[in-house]
């Protein structure tokens, strides 16, 4: 075990409240791409900033409803991997630990998370953009095309994804939640972010400023590495479960 796994593991096994805070990176190695991603196939002369606006689904529906509707199908065929499951693994054994996501994709649930909080709403949550009543999620899923959204049952206005597009408030539970846990953890580990997009990236300064131990888990740089107290510089797949065993064995010991 490297000098950095001791040096985080050391305060993850004291820690009683634990933040923990994911970005796209975590369901990188699941083949769902990041943002940071270029965007590829109808959508590849776009910038998915371009595309996850309100203008944008104004302008063309059909165009959004089917990229939402490809990444929703991108992400059904995905499986939650071994960083998922070590964050799941981490609070089974902090009870005081609450997960913030900035995803929209469903894999910290399926890998046994029970109730991330999602800052950025979900793919699984489309509703309709008029009168905001949910809608179901449709059956089967699009292959990569434009494709037209459905209609509300109620006011037959266009269904529109249940996620927040930039220039959108955050849903206000959620961010209240956010940072009510970020102010009052001992050690928030931040996974997979950018950290460029506000105000969730106010998330890990809100407990470094309330005190708390900061943990980042990122292959490269980012702006959070200032507030951060250990970087572990590797992928979440490796380093998630190393840190998980160096603080709690990986089971096999006795
Ligand atoms: C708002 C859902 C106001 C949609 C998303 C100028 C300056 C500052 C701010 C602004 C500005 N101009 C505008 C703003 C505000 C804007 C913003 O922050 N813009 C940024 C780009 C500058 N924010 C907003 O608009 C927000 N709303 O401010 O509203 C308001 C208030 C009241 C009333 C009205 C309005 C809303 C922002 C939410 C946007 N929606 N997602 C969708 O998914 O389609 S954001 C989306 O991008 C993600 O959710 C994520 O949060 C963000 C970043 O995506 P990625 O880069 O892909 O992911 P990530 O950042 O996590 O980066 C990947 C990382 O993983 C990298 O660091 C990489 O190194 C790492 N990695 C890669 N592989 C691995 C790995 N890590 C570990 N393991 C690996 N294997
Ligand atoms: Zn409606």
């Amino acid at each position: 075990m490297g000098q950095p796994t001791r040096d985080a593991a050391v305060p993850l096994g004291q820690a009683r409240r634990v933040v923990i805070f994911t970005g796209a990176g975590m369901s990188a190695e699941s083949g769902v791409p990041t943002f940071r991603d270029a965007l590829t196939g109808l959508w590849r002369r776009f910038d998915a900033q371009a595309l996850a606006t309100p203008e944008a689904f104004r302008d063309d529906p059909a165009l959004v409803w089917g990229w939402y509707e490809w990444r929703r199908g991108a992400v059904q065929r995905a499986r939650p991997n071994a960083g998922h499951r070590a964050v799941a693994a981490i609070e089974a054994r902090v009870p005081g630990s609450v997960l913030i996501t900035q995803n929209v994709d469903d894999l910290h649930e399926r890998a046994g998370s029970a109730a991330p909080v999602h800052l950025h709403g979900s793919l699984f949550a489309p509703r309709c953009s008029a009168c905001a009543l949910p809608a179901p999620v449709p059956d089967g899923v699009a292959d990569g095309r434009r494709v037209p959204p459905p209609r509300c049952g109620r006011c037959s206005g266009p269904v529109r994804p249940g996620v927040v597009w930039f220039g959108e408030p955050l849903p206000r539970e959620a961010i209240d939640a956010a940072v009510e846990a970020a102010s009052s953890c001992d050690l928030l580990l931040t996974v997979g972010t950018s950290g460029l997009v506000y105000p969730a990236a106010e998330i890990p300064q809100v407990a470094a400023r309330a005190g708390a131990t900061v943990i980042q888990v990122n292959p490269d740089e980012t702006p959070l590495d200032r507030v951060s107290d250990v970087n572990l510089r590797g992928p979440a797949t490796q380093v998630l479960p190393a840190l998980v065993d160096a603080v709690w064995g990986n089971g096999q010991r006795t």
